[in-house]
């Protein structure tokens, strides 16, 4: 039975308003009580179909706390919460010079969706006047923020993003980063305790294994001894990946962001913006395509890889973030058949043996793979939607109407949660979960705003 759209509509609009706490939208109660900087920026999407004014001071509430290096943190913390973590204590932000004097932070970004979204803020408002000051306001910060991904995080001038921790991805457990965490020991550790195991249902097999989430306190520990000096980490962290769904983000973002400037009519910047789109252009397939001389897509090695800047490798897991750069635009028109045919095949769900069709994190076929381990098998809705958006973007309407259903699906019957098991379609982490709400209004509204520019 297809859904009723009005009210998943009505009922994804609750959802937002349920996580709304004043000033900004928490991901979901519990087990995520903080601001988030992606899923910010994918809920003043969301927000942005009805409420210009709260997409506006979710936006600008996270921006506030922006660093003075230009990096957009991937938490700010409320203060009163203390269901969460590591939080504001533990991170102890002030040892760095650049961290914001009066907010708790954490030491790492996230993808930068902002622009994206502030795009849409702009596009959805009935008064544009009212958004111009706000645009006014967010661009020089936005273009620090992207500035400093595209230094502080590039040394190289590729054009590329490189990630310090896995959480930096958004993608926090996937196995593309299990290489490079075996090959960090673990020396000291602080004595904490998890709180995410009592937040979800199922946790022991639905969370981050504690040989993992040690990784990712131990690296936090390690971050705070070189004072979160970008410098110090870029020559001696043990961690250093250049990531395909940060750059890809990143790359459009910078899209979207000279069309801000046109509407500013700000001429500011712009050689720069588009240098940086340039750069990405140039160097994408030479670090995340390993199959050179290949066609792209004509076996699943030629697809696209993480590259490991330590162990100096390419990743090759084969998950979801191999085909989000249909996202980016960067595929010819000679190779897009090839490589879309991955998008429909039984490794991903696309031959009727799953729940429904959308996408999960990683291949089913790899042994790494588990149906209901976040990141490690699981559908999520953000990542889907890129790459619906990417699938229209290059005239593929059938299919991504296909995953755009089978996200329907998961929701109307099985709740808006954090993510879902791909053969059950039951639902799993996170209840009321902010951003699956948020993206699925976009889905249902369909102005095609979000569809990557040429
Ligand atoms: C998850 O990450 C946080 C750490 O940042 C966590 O595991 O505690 C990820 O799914 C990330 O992408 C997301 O932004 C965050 C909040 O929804 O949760």
């Amino acid at each position: 039975m297809s859904p009723n759209l009005n009210k998943l509509l009505e009922d994804s609009k609750t959802t937002l308003e349920g996580n709304w706490e004043g000033n900004f939208t928490i991901p979901s109660a519990t087990l995520y009580p903080h601001q988030w900087s992606w899923d910010s920026a994918f809920i003043a999407i969301g927000n942005s179909y009805f409420d210009t004014q709260r997409s506006i001071k979710e936006l600008k509430y996270l921006f506030n706390a922006q660093w003075k290096n230009g990096m957009i943190p991937h938490i700010v913390f409320n203060d009163k919460e203390k269901t969460y973590f590591p939080a504001a204590d533990f991170y102890d932000i002030k040892r760095s010079a650049n961290a914001p004097k009066n907010i708790g932070t954490s030491c790492m970004t996230q993808p930068p969706v902002h622009a994206i979204s502030c795009y849409y803020v702009y596009k959805n408002a009935s008064d544009k006047d009212e958004v111009i000051g706000f645009l006014k306001w967010i661009y020089p910060k936005l273009i620090a923020f992207h500035r400093y991904l595209m230094t502080s995080r590039d040394p190289e001038n590729s054009g590329l993003v490189t990630i310090f921790h896995p959480w930096e991805s958004g993608l926090d457990d996937s196995p593309i980063w299990d290489h490079a965490l075996s090959k960090i020991k673990i020396q000291h550790l602080i004595k904490f305790k998890r709180l995410d195991v009592i937040a979800v249902d199922g946790a022991k097999d639905t969370i981050p294994a504690d040989n993992m989430y040690n990784k990712f306190i131990y690296m936090i520990q390690l971050m705070k001894d070189y004072n979160y000096d970008e410098d110090k980490l870029y020559q001696n962290f043990p961690f250093k990946i250049k990531d395909i769904v940060f750059s890809s983000i990143l790359y459009v973002a910078n899209k979207y962001l000279l069309k801000i400037a046109n509407i500013l009519g700000e001429s500011n910047n712009v050689g720069e913006i588009q240098q940086w789109i340039f750069r990405t252009k140039q160097n994408f397939f030479k670090f995340f395509f390993p199959a050179k001389g290949q066609q792209l897509g004509i076996t699943e090695d030629a697809l696209f890889y993480d590259y490991d800047l330590v162990n100096k490798m390419w990743i090759i897991k084969r998950t979801i973030s191999s085909l989000i750069p249909i996202y980016t635009g960067l595929i010819s028109k000679n190779d897009i058949s090839n490589y879309v045919k991955w998008i429909s095949n039984h490794h991903w769900c696309g031959d009727g043996q799953c729940h429904t069709f959308a996408l999960p994190s990683t291949d089913l076929k790899e042994k790494y793979f588990r149906e209901k381990t976040y990141w490690r098998g699981p559908i999520w809705v953000n990542t889907n939607w890129l790459i619906y958006l990417g699938l229209l973007r290059y005239g593929y309407p059938d299919l991504a109407e296909h995953i755009k259903q089978g996200i329907f699906e998961l929701v109307s019957n099985h709740g808006f949660r954090e993510y879902y098991d791909p053969f059950t379609g039951q639902g799993l982490g996170g209840k009321a979960f902010s951003w699956t709400a948020a993206l699925v209004i976009d889905m249902i509204e369909n102005k095609g705003i979000g569809i990557p520019p040429e």
